[in-house]
């Protein structure tokens, strides 16, 4: 998984400061943070699902060939008997039902069904063995590490299922009248690219393996299916199906698109005798800065009774009532001026103070 962040950089700052006489109010900007960021992220899932058939096993061949008690190292350097496509590929879901596409996404596990064409180009050959690497393969392809071997049985060879075997043999051969045996095969494995930069598709490295006359013996498991001798195997590690694979990508972009600047604000009565009750304090741009609720404020103490006190509020002569909010400021390159202005009860003068602010996010 890749991550990508961006966090661009901020300044705000403050340009002037302006005040009134009589009932005066002032304005400040004392502190701005940023706010208003947006994430996304994605990322797949692997399916998964049970094997299906009856003769199959959880080998790659030269594991298998060892374990029968060969000490010799493989060479199948024959093509009697060999994986030449797949068809009819469906990629399960986790209900095991079909994508729309097939994908899978790299570094995770992809369970699907298709049809493989297992082609002769020999005499007949018996007890076939198809292992495919779960794993990617690795180094060696599906001659060692994790593979899932199937014999060819009625269930999933229907329509081409063939045994010349008799005496319990389970395992399906290929005989020229038989050629190719359609194996309808599910297979879970390893989502691991091919390397196609511009296609990169299922790599899905395999090894056949069947028996000539001569060494044709009771293959009534899926472990009898190995070579009959060391040659007597074919092996693509370069084998790869129509399933695109998708790089697991998934980003987060953090943008900072507003800051919360604080204003400071100051309403002083700078008359010699008179009381002035304070009624109200709105601002030009951000409406009400006395309601908490104001969705254009990140907080306010104006006008609250936990804050600087609920309004109204008397003022005696060179009282004065302080308080600060703060407001989404959107990023901008220009200068922007918001006013606030105070009403007081049974009077008639309405003073204002001024702040002008860039708040630059670029
Ligand atoms: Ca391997
Ligand atoms: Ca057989
Ligand atoms: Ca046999």
């Amino acid at each position: 998984m890749r991550i990508a962040q961006f966090m661009t950089k901020r300044s705000a700052r403050y340009l002037s400061l302006a005040g009134l006489a009589l009932g005066t109010v002032t304005a400040g900007v004392l502190s701005s943070g940023i706010t208003g960021c947006s994430e996304t992220a994605s990322a797949g899932k692997p399916a998964s699902a049970q094997q299906e058939q009856a003769l199959t096993d959880s080998v790659c061949i030269q594991d298998n060939w060892a374990a029968h008690g060969n000490t010799q190292r493989l060479t199948c350097t024959a093509n009697d008997v060999r994986v030449a496509e797949a068809t009819n590929i469906c990629v399960h879901d986790e209900n095991g039902d079909c994508l729309d596409e097939s994908t899978c996404i790299e570094g995770t596990d992809v369970t699907f069904t298709a049809d493989f064409l297992i082609d002769l180009s020999a005499q007949t050959r018996y007890d076939i063995g198809v292992y495919f690497a779960t794993d990617g393969g690795g180094s060696d392809g599906a001659l060692t590490g994790q593979c899932v071997l199937d014999t060819l049985d009625a269930t999933n060879a229907p329509d081409t299922f063939i045994n010349r075997d008799s005496g319990g043999d389970l395992c399906g051969d290929i005989d020229a009248a038989h050629d190719p045996q359609i194996a309808h095969l599910t297979i879970t494995t390893a989502c691991v690219s091919n390397g196609d930069e511009e296609n990169p598709i299922l790599l899905l490295p395999n090894c056949t393996s069947w028996r000539q006359p001569g060494s044709n013996e009771l293959c009534d498991e899926a472990s009898d299916a190995f070579p009959g001798a060391p040659s007597k195997c074919n092996c693509d590690s370069t084998f790869a199906i129509a399933i695109r694979v998708e790089e697991a990508t998934a980003s987060v972009t953090k943008t900072a698109t507003a800051a919360c600047v604080t204003f400071a604000v100051n309403v002083a009565n700078n008359t010699q005798s008179r009381d002035l009750t304070l009624a109200t304090l709105d601002d030009d741009l951000y409406g009400d800065i006395t309601d908490a609720t104001n969705a254009n404020l990140c907080g306010t103490t104006c006008g609250q009774a936990g804050g600087a006190g609920s309004l109204p509020v008397t003022l005696v002569p060179n009282a004065s009532y302080s308080c600060q909010f703060s407001a989404k400021v959107a990023s901008s390159d220009s200068a922007q001026t918001d006013t606030v202005t105070a009403t007081f009860q049974n009077e008639t003068l309405t003073p204002s103070g001024s702040a002008t602010i860039i708040v630059d996010l670029d």
